[in-house]
Parts: structure tokens; C-alpha cells; sequence
């Protein structure tokens, strides 16, 4: 068969570009190696900044973001045994909206194959991209039910399958730079089965780890504990779970953390990765294909959103005849890349410096701190990057 874009992976990035093309009348197809059931139900990212959610909505893609998300206005430093409220949408007139990624991820399917009637294949297998600088760009892939082999030809290819894609391996050594970053941690994700027990996001700074709180819905609380790296989950007992974030989220007058059974339990490395450029050829990259950042700041899923916004629009002027968007992709995306890695490192330095065994950073991780807290000002350019209002520069 043939097509104008070929989008390989069906996350928010390869969603987003699937939905703004179908808008604007641009044949597509969108390749998905999981069934839809298994990607409407993956557990990952909480938050969806609000600059994302009006520009979903600015394509009717963020009805049921509005309708049922919860929007969070502030969220609280423990440490020293006290409590710290920063009030970000006071000091960046913006909210998070509370949206787990796998509805999001159900919206944007449904918006594009039920009521757009747009061409996505689940569980396919054995992706490969052929000829992607070449005069005859296509993606071929193995039939999930028949195991033939069938092959796509295109005009351009949207790389969006993800930190384990094949895309960008598409392309040749030496093309791209790969920087990568550690943050020398590791966060023990959890989701439990029980009521918050605070308000929104809670980061509690302790010289023993950070532990973190993150109210999902009334009935499921996302926790993360800081361990060390390479860890395994295995070595973290419920007992010994609920007693380090008691210790770590202790402070007074705020309740213990309400305990319930852990349904998830994984050691997420914070590692960050980026691809430069994110384009070569006629294939473009967006979203986790393109750049890993570590969720210390909820910002990979809204990054995902960003590129896959730029590529849309770059695609459809392309096909209005103006190609110098698609040449500005990778830059205009690597700015907002950049300042959230940025912000992520500034942030993780607070959250780990009181534990790192390392006076320099504990001492400055406790200055950045009094700043944030002392100043309107470093308060305001703290809460515009949080928040995600402040990050083309
Ligand atoms: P995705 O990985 O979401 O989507 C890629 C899609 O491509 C997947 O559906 C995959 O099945 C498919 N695919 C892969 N290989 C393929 C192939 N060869 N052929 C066809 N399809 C293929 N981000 C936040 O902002 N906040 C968080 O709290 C947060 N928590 C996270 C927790 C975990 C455990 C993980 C793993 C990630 C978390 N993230 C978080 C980051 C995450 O949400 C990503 O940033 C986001 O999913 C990026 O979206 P996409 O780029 O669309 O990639």
C-alpha cells in the first residue's frame, strides 16, 4: 500500500501527529507493535501541563482531559520535619491537569481510528524502515494474524516508537549525537492502592533518600522512593516501602502516608538521553525516540506532546508547499528539550542533595531551596518551569 506519512508508534507523540494530520486531510498510517487493549492500559506518566492541554484542545482532542481532570494548583516541600507549600498556578497562573497517560493515550486512539476512521494497525511485527534518504521511503512490517510481510510505501516517516523503537537505530552511525546524562539515582515507582494523603504532589527531602507523593485518584496514590542504583525491587519489602516513606514524608501536622496494597513496583534508573539531530532524511523523530528525561519532573510525556505539535504543523505546511518548518523541526524542539533537561537536573539536585553523602551538594541543594522559598522572584521562574509556561527559550 501506499501513503504520504508512515507514524511508528502509537504513544502520545505518534497519536498527537496521527490526529492533526487526519485533521487536515493527510493520509497516514500508524503503526503499532502492542494491541490496543495493552496501550490503553500501560501505566506511565500523571501529569499533562496545561499549555498542552490547550493545544490538544485546540484540535478537540482534550474533551475528556477537561471534563474529568483534576487540576493541581500547588504541591509541598517536607524537609526538616516541616512542611513548605509552593502555589504554582498563583505564581505561573498555570495547572497541571491530572490525567494518567493510558486515557489519554484511549482518548487519542478513539479520536483517530473511531470517529476519524484513520488506518492504525496494532501488533505488528518486525517493523524495519527502508530507504529513509533515499527517493523511495518506505516501512515494512510482519502481519500479527498472517506473518507476510507487508510494505508501505511513503513520502516521510514519524519516528515515535518510544525509548525502545526502532527508529532511530534507522538511522547511520555518526549522523546523530547521543548525549546522555545520570542523575547517580534511582526512584522505586510505586502505585498503591489507597487513598492520597495529601494534597497533589508532596516531595519529601530526607538525608536517607527522597520519598515522593503523587495523588492520582481516590483511589490510587503514586509513590516513588529514591534507592540506589541498579537496585532491584525485589530487595523492598511492603513493611520496609511503607516505613522508609513514612520516615521520608514525615513532617508536622501532615498525616502518615495512607498504606494499601502496591500494584506496581518498578526501579526506574534516572538516566536522561538525547538524540541530535532528531531528523535525517525523510524520517523525523518525536517524543522518547528522540529524548529520554528522567520523571523527576513529569516532563517526558509533555515533551512528547511538544515535538509531536511541531511535527504535525511542520508536516502539514510541507504539504501546503512550505517546507522550512520540517528544516527547523529538530531546533525548534531541542529548545524546549533542553530547558526541561535543564530544569530536571536543577531539580534533581534539590530532591538528592540532602542524601548524596556530599556536603557541597547537600549545602547548595539546601541554598537552592531557602531561594525558592525566600524569593517571589526565583519562585515565579521556578513555578513557570514546572509548570511549562517558560520553556521555548
Ligand atoms: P511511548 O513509549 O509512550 O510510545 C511509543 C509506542 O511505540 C508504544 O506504544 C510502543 O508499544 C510502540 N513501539 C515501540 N517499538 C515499536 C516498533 N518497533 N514498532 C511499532 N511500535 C513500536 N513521563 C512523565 O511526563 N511523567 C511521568 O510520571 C512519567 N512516568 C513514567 C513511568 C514509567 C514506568 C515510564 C516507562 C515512563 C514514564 N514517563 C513519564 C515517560 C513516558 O510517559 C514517556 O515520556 C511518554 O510515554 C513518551 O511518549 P512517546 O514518545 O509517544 O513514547
Amino acid at each position: 500500500t501506499r501513503t504520504r506519512v508512515v507514524v511508528i508508534g502509537a504513544g502520545p507523540a505518534g497519536l498527537t501527529v496521527a490526529n492533526l494530520l487526519r485533521g487536515a486531510g493527510i493520509d497516514c498510517v500508524v503503526l503499532e507493535a502492542e494491541s490496543r487493549e495493552f496501550i490503553e492500559r500501560r501505566p506511565r506518566a500523571g501529569f499533562i501541563e496545561e499549555w498542552a492541554v490547550r493545544a490538544l484542545a485546540r484540535h478537540g482532542l482534550a474533551d475528556r482531559v477537561l471534563e474529568r481532570a483534576e487540576t493541581q494548583a500547588q504541591f509541598e516541600f517536607r524537609f526538616g520535619g516541616e512542611r513548605h507549600l509552593i502555589r504554582t498556578a498563583e505564581l505561573s497562573g498555570s495547572r497541571h491537569f491530572v490525567y494518567p497517560q493510558p486515557q489519554l493515550v484511549t482518548d487519542l486512539v478513539a479520536a483517530y481510528a473511531d470517529a476519524a476512521g484513520g488506518d492504525i494497525r496494532f501488533g505488528v511485527r518486525e517493523v524495519r524502515l527502508h530507504d529513509v534518504d533515499g527517493e523511495r521511503p518506505a516501512v515494512s512490517y510482519r502481519d500479527p494474524v498472517t506473518g507476510e510481510r507487508q510494505r508501505i510505501e511513503c513520502e516521510l516517516i514519524a519516528g515515535c516508537d518510544g525509548a525502545r523503537g526502532v527508529s532511530r537505530a534507522a538511522i547511520p552511525a555518526g549522523r546523530t549525537v547521543l548525549t546522555r546524562h545520570d542523575h547517580g539515582v534511582a526512584w522505586l515507582a510505586l502505585l498503591a492502592a489507597a487513598p492520597p494523603s495529601a494534597e497533589g504532589v508532596v516531595f519529601g527531602i530526607h538525608e536517607s533518600g527522597l520519598g515522593a507523593h503523587m495523588a492520582r485518584s481516590p483511589e490510587i496514590t503514586r509513590y516513588y522512593l529514591q534507592v540506589e542504583p541498579g537496585e532491584r525491587a525485589e530487595n523492598w519489602s511492603d513493611a520496609r516501602i511503607w516505613d522508609a516513606l513514612r520516615t521520608r514524608l514525615a513532617a508536622a501536622g501532615a498525616p502518615p502516608p495512607a498504606e494499601g496494597p502496591l500494584v506496581e513496583k518498578v526501579v526506574l534508573d534516572m538516566h536522561n538521553y538525547v538524540v541530535e539531530p532528531m531528523a535525517y532524511g525523510r524520517l523525523y523523530l518525536a517524543g522518547d525516540s528522540a529524548h529520554l528525561v528522567a520523571p523527576i519532573a513529569a516532563k517526558g510525556m509533555n515533551l512528547a506532546i511538544n515535538d509531536a505539535l511541531l511535527l504535525a504543523q511542520a508536516l502539514i505546511a510541507h504539504y501546503q508547499g512550505d517546507g522550512s518548518g520540517l528544516a527547523d523541526y529538530s531546533q525548534a524542539c531541542l529548545r524546549r528539550v533542553w530547558q526541561y533537561l535543564e530544569f530536571s537536573q536543577w531539580l534533581s539536585e534539590v530532591l538528592h542533595g540532602a542524601s548524596s553523602g556530599d556536603r557541597f551538594r547537600a549545602g547548595t541543594a539546601a541554598a537552592r531551596l531557602r531561594r525558592l522559598l525566600g524569593s517571589r522572584s526565583a519562585a515565579e521562574a521556578f513555578a513557570g518551569l514546572y509548570i511549562g509556561e517558560e520553556a521555548d527559550l
